[in-house]
């Protein structure tokens, strides 16, 4: 096909777009080690998403850097403090900066995940600055530590080993399994993740039983995920995500992140647990229920979570791979 060329107005003008995917941390982060360095506390190993993603286009201009999220002009102080903390590293002009979820945005998706792993990817891909998957996985940890999850896809875990840069554990057509994902709130959550995990380091009594024992669920996911034990995997993910929710609960003022929905939610998984179907849920700093199943009983998950107490969309999709540039 041919090639059409560039306006005179385009010509030269750095510029590329990407995508990434939300992930879902089966091992959960919830604490930083260095907040300086956005470093976590605690080790964390998740899913990647695929039907739910984030767009983001930059292109290089003149004068200030210029930030739409969802179609509208806004001042972000993640992207802004973000672009700064690049600019110390590399020589990186104005940016208008264009990007779109076709999720809900900050309401424990995962968008600020996605957010920074497509943004990282699209820097480099526009300013051409040859990072390796594992550098961009480390500067989008700075940004958002799980958006270093989002960077790898798949299967990831974030962790000292490689020095907190996610790597992939298993590509996603690895094990087929799916996430049906009922959104019971598109409200944005009142207190984000940064904050809330810092005064659960300064106030929950049980914050450093949860370091110690995100170390263990982290071997025991290894293990499970390593055997394709989908019940070993879903017993340490729902510990997991119950111990994180303890410690926001024990949080003062107290984080209480779950409405009717994501009680109701639990309640019936379980139950189709009990009838023998593979499945476990999962819960983020948001009341959104994640349910993880084997993709053979996908139909069976659906159903039992369509009509939960103010259930708005439901989100049914497989595992998604990490961030990529795509045609601008
Ligand atoms: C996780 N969350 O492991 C946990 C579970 C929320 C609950 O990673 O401060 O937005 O930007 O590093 O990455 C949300 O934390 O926090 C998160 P920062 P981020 O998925």
């Amino acid at each position: 096909m041919k090639q059409e060329a560039p306006s005179k107005a385009t010509a030269g003008v750095r510029r590329a777009t990407a995508v990434a995917h939300p992930n879902v941390a089966l091992v959960k982060y919830w604490g930083k080690g260095c907040a300086a360095t956005n470093t976590p506390a605690t080790p964390s190993l998740s899913i990647t998403l695929d039907t739910l993603k984030t767009t983001t286009t930059v292109v290089e201009v003149r004068g200030t850097d210029h930030i739409v999220v969802n179609g509208r002009q806004v001042a972000d102080a993640k992207i802004e403090g973000f672009l700064r903390l690049l600019r110390e590293n590399f020589d990186i002009p104005p940016l208008a900066v264009d990007t779109s979820n076709n999720f809900p945005t900050a309401s424990g998706l995962a968008s600020s995940a996605s957010g920074m792993a497509a943004l990282v990817t699209a820097i480099n891909g526009a300013m051409r600055l040859d990072l390796t998957l594992e550098e961009q996985s480390r500067w989008a940890r700075r940004g958002s530590a799980s958006a270093a999850r989002s960077m790898a896809g798949g299967f990831a875990i974030l962790d000292a080993r490689n020095g907190w840069a996610a790597e992939q554990l298993l590509a996603p057509d690895d094990w087929a399994i799916n996430v049906v994902v009922a959104v019971t709130s598109r409200e944005r959550k009142t207190v984000g993740s940064t904050e809330g995990m810092e005064l659960s380091r300064q106030t929950s009594p049980f914050y450093e039983a949860w370091l110690d024992s995100t170390v263990r669920d982290c071997d025991a996911a290894l293990t499970a995920i390593a055997h394709r034990d989908f019940a070993a995997l879903g017993s340490v993910a729902e510990a997991s995500c119950l111990r994180m929710h303890a410690v926001m609960l024990t949080t003062d003022p107290p984080l209480v992140y779950w409405n009717a929905g994501t009680m109701e939610g639990i309640r019936r998984i379980r139950a189709l647990r009990e009838t023998g179907v593979g499945v476990f849920f999962t819960i983020d700093a948001g009341p959104q229920i994640k349910a993880v199943c084997l993709s053979g009983d996908t139909g069976k998950v659906r159903a039992a979570l369509d009509d939960l107490p103010g259930v708005r969309d439901i989100h049914v999709t497989g595992l998604g791979s990490g961030a990529t540039c795509v045609p601008s």
